[in-house]
């Protein structure tokens, strides 16, 4: 058994439409423990940063802007293969290919406006992470 920790973000298109309670649910009905929370509103270099690796993709500006659009929540998971659990609840980038009972499936609005984020390997949770929280401010 592998306890694991990833990083989550639910997006400005859900926190608009004040449905971030009905994300949370998802995650916890999943197994998943929230244990670090915090709502902010991004910069615009800290979504740059956040985003560096697709600074080439065509989607990049667009992506920026709607992260800083509105306030974010920003979360820690932790449980049983946690990356990967969540990837699998959070859905497919597109929602029209994301399956039944998924975040993205029940919220998202489109490939762009899909509600949710989540770490996509173990380099990347630890990195999402220690850019958007200290550790004391993580209680497992
Ligand atoms: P995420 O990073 O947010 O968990 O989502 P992901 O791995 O499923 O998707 P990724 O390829 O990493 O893309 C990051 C985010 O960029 C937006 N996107 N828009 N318009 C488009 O073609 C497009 N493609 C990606 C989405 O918000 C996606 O989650
Ligand atoms: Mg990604």
């Amino acid at each position: 058994m592998t306890i694991e920790r990833t990083f989550s973000i639910i997006k400005p298109d859900a926190t608009n439409r004040n449905i971030t309670g009905a994300v949370n649910a998802v995650i916890e009905k999943a197994g998943l423990r929230i244990v670090a929370q915090k709502r902010v509103l991004w910069s615009r270099e800290q979504a740059e940063k956040f985003y560096e690796e697709h600074a080439q993709r065509s989607f990049y500006g667009e992506l920026c802007d709607f992260m800083t659009s509105a306030p974010i929540v920003c979360q820690v998971l932790e449980g049983e293969n946690a990356i990967a659990k969540y990837r699998e609840v959070m859905g497919a980038t597109d929602p029209a290919e994301a399956a039944e009972g998924t975040i993205r499936k029940l919220f998202a609005l489109s490939k762009g406006e899909n509600s949710v984020h989540g770490s996509d390997s173990p380099t990347s949770a630890q990195r999402e992470i220690a850019l958007n929280f200290s550790d004391s401010e993580i209680v497992g």
